[in-house]
């Protein structure tokens, strides 16, 4: 658990934390703090939640997985023929356990095509866990790690790999940004990118809502227990107590936005105390916590959204349902090297 290190006394009765901004326990802190209360999908991905999440990619009502896994087996040459041209850097964002990248890594492999393999994830262990699989499976495959958060990659990716990249971020893991996060991130991508290289960004589309719905309202209550796992790990990290138990999991869709917005609501009033903060947070029956977003999106706002952020769709890759594309993005406005 982690200790209370910083604590200002603001009255007698109440003390507030001081922590680190960007850290799990500064932004659980002012996270419950604000009305409505929320917390980050961000800090879903622990050990347990990353097990959890690979029980969402197998259940039935959740397509993604499957449609992204379609169009790499379908378009790898299409992929490939973009990138062979020299030497080049796939850059994976995200890159977890790889399933959908190993499709291209595989082709490219025993292709004897040059390239470097280099998965960025949160998660050191992950990271270390992939390349040593890969090694094993791929001995002549060309890796480097980076076990850091997205950003600080992007600066690591500027300083450290030199020549033509591709530049993966997966799954409609875009679709967890707030608008003006999601262009942040894609102004960010943009500084490191050449002329030549390539993004290329998996979007989960716009479709029948009831199948969107269904996909984040699964059957037998997973995506409920990966949303309640921030919870309990707020219990065990932080020395709170809420109890699971009196939190309902909510997941809506709204067609006309087209986002998904999953929240877990407090079915009775309530105070649960976290041991970190030196306080507690109360709950009234039926407040809710918003915990994730996960955005659908219309070809015209993928296509509004590279413009905006510098770049210019070069072409949309798509399973046979049209559920999902793939989007290959050039950079435009910087002159070739
Ligand atoms: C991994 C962020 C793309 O938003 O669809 C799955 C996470 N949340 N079920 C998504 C998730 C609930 C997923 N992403």
């Amino acid at each position: 658990m982690q200790s209370r290190q910083n604590v200002i006394q603001a009255t007698e009765k109440q003390t507030i934390p001081v922590f680190q901004p960007n850290t799990f326990a500064y932004d659980v802190f002012s996270g419950l703090l604000k009305h409505p209360k929320e917390l980050s999908s961000k800090y879903f991905y622990d050990t347990t939640g990353s097990q959890i999440f690979e029980q969402i990619m197998d259940l039935p009502e959740y397509y993604p997985t499957r449609c992204e896994a379609e169009i790499f087996e379908e378009h790898k040459n299409t992929v490939l023929e973009l990138c062979r041209k020299d030497y080049f850097h796939i850059v994976d964002l995200g890159a977890g356990d790889a399933s959908k990248t190993g499709i291209f890594i595989d082709h490219f492999y025993k292709q004897h095509i040059g390239f470097e393999y280099i998965p960025v994830d949160i998660s050191s262990y992950a990271v270390d866990d992939l390349i040593r699989k890969l090694k094993q499976k791929y001995p002549r495959l060309a890796t480097r790690s980076v076990a850091t958060d997205y950003l600080s990659a992007l600066h690591w990716i500027h300083e450290h790999v030199q020549g033509k990249k591709l530049v993966l971020f997966l799954g409609s893991n875009i679709g967890n940004f707030s608008i003006e996060e999601c262009r942040l991130f894609l102004a960010n991508i943009w500084q490191l990118l050449d002329a030549d290289d390539r993004l290329l960004i998996g979007f989960d589309l716009r479709k029948n809502a009831e199948i969107i719905r269904n996909a984040y309202n699964d059957k037998s209550g997973v995506t409920a227990q990966f949303n309640k796992n921030l919870l309990r790990r707020i219990n065990t990290e932080l020395g709170g107590n809420f109890n699971l138990d009196s939190f309902e999991f909510y997941a809506s869709y709204d067609p006309v936005s087209g986002f998904v917005k999953s929240y877990v609501i407090s079915n009775k009033a309530q105070y649960v105390y976290i041991e970190a903060f030196g306080r507690g947070f109360d709950f009234k029956a039926w407040e809710t916590i918003h915990m994730e977003n996960s955005r659908k999106f219309t070809l015209e706002e993928i296509e509004e959204l590279a413009d905006f952020c510098g770049y210019e769709v070069e072409m949309n890759l798509f399973d046979s349902k049209q559920y999902f594309t793939d989007s290959i993005w050039k950079v435009v406005g910087k002159a070739d090297r």
